[in-house]
């Protein structure tokens, strides 16, 4: 049996715009990925999240599907459009309305709120008037949106993320294009890397300043970060691996713990990337009161032969080539419905790497999870192989407490199927089956399965 630390954290992680539908519903403004799913050819079978889990209009039954799960920490999204419909101005009463209402469900069911400010659905408007991400102004829009949410809610919520995977914002939605809004360009996934790391940094002010002492609760920012395992054990992919890394996940965790990015990407990019100002550097140091991690995968790095092939072969708007390092996967390797190699080991040393550059700092992963090809049969999803993937990344999370890591939550992506952004409803990470048709929700294997191990604290 494998036991877990006392009050460790265990939760499940859900998003506004991949859950609520409801795009359209009580004043709720529209959001720049409403309108990418709306754009052809941008998501899978052209799906939205128009309506996606209805749970806008469903929380209710959900939360008592957590509450018969044993479930007691639940991390979801506001969607900023609801609240504030041209994402600043005027707020719409109902909006507020909604999260208070949500908020106020889970307590009554002993649910924890960890709440997320900003999952990727920006309010279009801002995106229309000034290139959203990409202009300083952003900075201050979040802020204010951050404080009518710590204003609101903060008598309630004590756990704030304020922003979830600025690498997948910057990269695959300003730098790709893959995701909204859609921009496709080399430098400009560094411009919306800085303003999203400045915005976390103004609201985290904010909230000191003006809300935690009263409030008492916690703030942080959640990244996510594969793992890199070099190659071979040649000095160069060893590397390889490291500037990897760094590219990743100190691109945004350098700034937070050591006030600046780290070197190799100002050696790498020069101009490109962006300075603080002293001030900021000031700001953005020490920011988070615990590391949020949204881990996945890992794949192999070596050394970059310095041909193009990287852009082709991971399309990634260049940023391989910025770091000159070449990425595979082990064909041995089990993958998920992602195409998302399985290894555990990866999430042990991802944990104690965090742990080493960083201080030991109090580490929550925000999420962790897997998408495979259920089905539902005779009223059961047989789940064997997502019980396994958790089995085994808790087991190597498990071992890296043992070494050393602060590692004190741990949160399934996710609570139930749900829009997989540009995959659509193909993909499904849920403990729980949705029916987007009947939309009826079936627990599975995994979520019985999840249920004991949140009452055994191990299992
Ligand atoms: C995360 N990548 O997204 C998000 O936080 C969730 O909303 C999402 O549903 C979940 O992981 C599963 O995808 C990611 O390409 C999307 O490396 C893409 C990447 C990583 C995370």
């Amino acid at each position: 049996m494998i036991h877990f630390p006392k009050d460790f954290i265990w939760g499940t992680a859900t998003s506004a715009y991949q859950i609520e539908g409801a795009a359209q519903t009580d004043g709720k403004g529209l959001s720049i990925w409403d309108d990418f799913s709306a754009t052809a050819g941008k998501t899978k079978n052209g799906d939205t999240g128009k309506i996606a889990c209805d749970h806008y209009h469903r929380f209710k039954e959900d939360i008592a599907l957590m509450k018969a799960a044993g479930i007691k920490v639940y991390r979801f999204s506001i969607s900023w459009p609801r609240i504030l419909p041209t994402g600043i101005g005027a707020i719409n009463p109902a909006g507020l309305q909604f999260y208070s209402d949500l908020i106020d469900e889970l307590l009554r069911n002993d649910i924890t709120p960890w709440v997320t400010l900003y999952h990727w659905d920006l309010p279009l408007a801002l995106e229309e008037e000034f290139g959203g991400w990409l202009s300083p102004k952003i900075i201050y829009a979040f802020k204010n949106y951050a404080n009518i949410c710590f204003e609101y809610f903060g008598d309630r919520v004590k756990h704030w993320i304020t922003i979830n995977e600025a690498w997948v914002v910057a990269t695959l939605g300003y730098g790709q294009g893959v995701f909204a809004p859609g921009k496709v360009s080399n430098d400009s996934l560094y411009l919306a890397g800085h303003h999203l790391l400045l915005a976390h940094a103004e609201a985290v002010e904010s909230y000191r300043n003006k809300f935690q002492v009263k409030q008492q609760g916690k703030i942080g920012m959640s990244n996510n970060c594969d793992w890199r395992e070099p190659k071979t054990d040649a000095q160069a992919d060893k590397d390889a691996a490291q500037r990897s890394l760094e590219f990743f996940l100190a691109w945004f965790a350098d700034p937070i713990y050591k006030g600046d990015y780290p070197e190799i990407m100002k050696q790498n990019l020069g101009d490109r990337l962006p300075k603080f100002t002293p001030e900021q550097q000031g700001k953005l140091k020490g920011s988070s009161d615990f590391f949020g991690l949204n881990h996945y995968t890992t794949m192999f790095a070596e050394a970059s032969k310095g041909n193009s092939k990287e852009q082709e072969v991971y399309g990634n708007g260049g940023i391989l080539e910025d770091q000159q390092v070449h990425l595979s996967v082990d064909n041995n390797w089990e993958k998920t419905a992602m195409g998302w190699a399985i290894v555990p080991w990866g999430c042990e040393k991802l944990l104690l790497w965090i742990k080493d550059r960083y201080d030991n700092p109090p580490i929550f992963i925000t999420e962790n999870g897997c998408a495979f090809d259920d089905v539902l049969q005779d009223g059961q999803v047989a789940d064997t192989n997502r019980i396994a993937f958790f089995e085994g990344y808790l087991s190597c999370c498990k071992q890296a407490i043992a070494a050393g890591a602060n590692l004190q939550g741990y949160f399934i992506w996710s609570f139930m199927d749900n829009f997989e952004w540009a995959e659509g409803y193909t993909k499904r990470f849920g403990i729980y089956h949705v029916d987007f048709e009947t939309q009826k929700r079936t627990p599975k294997n995994s979520a019985k399965w999840y249920s004991m191990v949140i009452s055994n604290n191990g299992f």
